[in-house]
């Protein structure tokens, strides 16, 4: 079994977040502020079933769904585009496909080293986020 992704974690570092926005065509003003945002990642999971919260003071983004089973994305608050995701286990990675407009575009979930990593990634651009656990949560 992959170790638990599950609890909340703090943004420790965010490397080429900028450059996934702009592959997703985020205007420069909302770029701005959102390369300010402290990312949290609050997940759970029941079996299959995960949750996973993206919290920031300027908006939350939540995602709900069941591995192996392809479901409808709505990316709200974030680049609004309808795409069609699929999650399933690589190994020990979280693996997500994002099929819509934006060409290889997914992310990545894992543990190393007791922090969370994640790779988002959009047509050529890797965006490179590691969390660390709070534990006061
Ligand atoms: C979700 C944001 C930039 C618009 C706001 C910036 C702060 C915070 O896909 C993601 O997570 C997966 C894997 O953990 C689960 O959904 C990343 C945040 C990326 C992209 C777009 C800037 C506006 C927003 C919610």
């Amino acid at each position: 079994m992959p170790p638990s992704l599950c609890g909340t974690w703090d943004t420790f570092s965010n490397v080429n977040f900028e450059g996934y926005m702009i592959a997703l065509g985020i205007s420069p003003c909302l770029r701005k502020i959102a390369m300010k945002q402290k990312l949290r990642k609050v997940i759970e999971q029941q079996g299959d079933q995960f949750i996973i919260k993206t919290l920031s003071p300027l908006r939350n983004y939540t995602l709900s769904f069941r591995l192996g089973q392809e479901l409808e994305e709505f990316t709200k608050g974030l680049d609004n585009r309808h795409i069609k995701s699929l999650v399933t286990w690589e190994g020990n990675k979280l693996v997500c496909e994002q099929i819509g407009e934006k060409k290889n575009r997914g992310w990545t979930h894992w543990i190393e080293d007791n922090k969370l990593h994640l790779e988002l990634y959009c047509e050529g651009e890797v965006c490179k986020q590691v969390f660390k656990k709070n534990v006061s949560e």
